[in-house]
Order: C-alpha cells, then structure tokens, then sequence
C-alpha cells in the first residue's frame, strides 16, 4: 500500500517538504493530502489532532501507522528503503548529526528567513543572530562535501548520492536563495544543484501556482511588525 502524507502550503511548510523530498527524489510511491494554513479546515483535521497526533503537518499515514515528525518520518523511511542515508558509517554518522542539528537549532535563520519559496527579498545585512546561524550552516555543508561529498565520486550532494541530509537541508537553500545570502564558491554551487534537482524544480513551480497568502508569514509583516 502506497503511503499518504500529510502536509502544508507548499510555499510556507518547511517540515512538508523535507518528507516529501525524500519521497519523491527516491520514487517511493505516495500520496500527498495537502491542508492549508490557517483555514477551518485546517483547525479541524490538523490542529485538532483528529488526523495528526500533534496538531502538525507532516505526518506519514502507512495504513494503520502514523509517524509524525519530519525525523522520525525520515528514520521510517530508511528503514524500509535502503540508502535513504549515506552507505558508508562515518558519513551517515556526520549526516544524522546534521539533521539532528537541523532539527534542534537554527531559530534565529527559522524566525527571520522563514521558508517562502515563491518570493525574492534580498536582505544585505542579517541580524547577528542570524548570521551566526548562516555561517554555521555553511561550515557544516562545506565540511560535508570536502570529507564525504567531493572526494567520493558519487555526485554532487552534500554525502555525495542525493539523501535525507539534502532533503533536511533543502528549505535551507531555498532561504538562501530568497533572501540572497552571500555564500562561498562551494556552498554556492550546492545551492545550485539542489534547485535545479527535478524534485525541487516540481515544488517550486507547485508553490508558484498556489493562491493562499499567510500574512504573518511574508516577509514584510515580519520585518515591519516583529520585534527582537
Ligand atoms: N518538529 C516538527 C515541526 C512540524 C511543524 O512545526 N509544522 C508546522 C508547519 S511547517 C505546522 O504544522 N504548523 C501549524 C501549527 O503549528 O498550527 C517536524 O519536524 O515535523
């Protein structure tokens, strides 16, 4: 049986496109149920828990199974997909703590480069915080692709083959592109095989094509209205 995921707008949900990501870049068969933000739809089968067990999107529906959370998603998968993470110990090793740091940090990237896709707003000068978190990122990626990506000759991605490391990183190089950080040669390409990867190209043109603005979410109402 084919599985259903569960997730959000396109253009805003960073944690639905991770899960999505490893699906469809790997050709795993699935479904995906779409619920849009700040709907009563929305309210009524997300945030009341009837079909996510945290009141969040994604969920990964595999019949009477449901996995919530975008890591836990991803370690369910690898389980029955083999090479879902890199092959090799060490790498996976380095790719898991990358995720691990993706999913526990980076608030201040989080908070003020929200995930937008179909948008460009160039911010020249980050706030500190946010700096930090670029540079941080920016080091993992390169350290990754100098010990494990450039040196085996398996492709172009962050362990070499496209993994859940690049889907866990993805809504990464979408900020970077929106908001047109300034990155390294290296780190500069990367961002650019991952846009031009066919899945990635198939979300962008789905965000483009979405009508739902969230207004808390642009980034005018977070730069005019949010203070630190
Ligand atoms: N840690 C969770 C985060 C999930 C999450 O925050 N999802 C957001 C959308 S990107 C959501 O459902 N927001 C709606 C809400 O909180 O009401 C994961 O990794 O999946």
């Amino acid at each position: 049986m084919a599985y259903t995921l569960l997730i959000g707008n396109k253009n805003y949900s960073s944690w639905s496109l991770r899960p999505w990501l490893m699906l469809h870049a790997a050709g795993i068969p699935f479904r995906e149920e779409q619920h849009w933000f700040d709907t009563p739809e929305f309210a009524a089968e997300i945030s009341s828990r009837k079909r996510s067990p945290n009141g969040r999107v994604p969920v990964l529906v595999d019949g009477d199974v449901k996995v919530w959370d975008s890591l836990a998603i991803a370690e369910y998968l690898a389980e029955r997909h083999p090479g879902l993470w890199p092959v090799d110990a060490v790498a996976r090793a380095h790719a898991r703590s990358a995720c691990a740091e993706m999913h526990s940090s980076f608030g201040a990237l989080r908070n003020w480069m929200p995930m937008n896709v179909r948008r460009s707003y160039p911010i020249a000068a980050p706030r500190e915080d946010v700096r930090k978190d670029i540079e941080r990122i920016q080091a993992l990626w390169t350290e990754a692709r100098a010990k494990f990506g450039a040196s085996s000759s398996s492709g172009p991605y962050l362990y070499g083959t496209f993994s859940i490391a690049d889907a866990y990183f993805a809504p990464v190089v979408f900020r970077f592109s929106t908001y047109g950080v300034k990155c390294s040669p290296v780190v500069a390409a990367y961002v650019q095989t991952m846009l031009a990867h066919p899945s990635m190209q198939q979300w962008i043109a789905a965000s483009k094509a979405e009508s739902a603005v969230v207004q808390h979410e642009e980034p005018e109402f977070l730069y005019e209205n949010k203070t630190a």
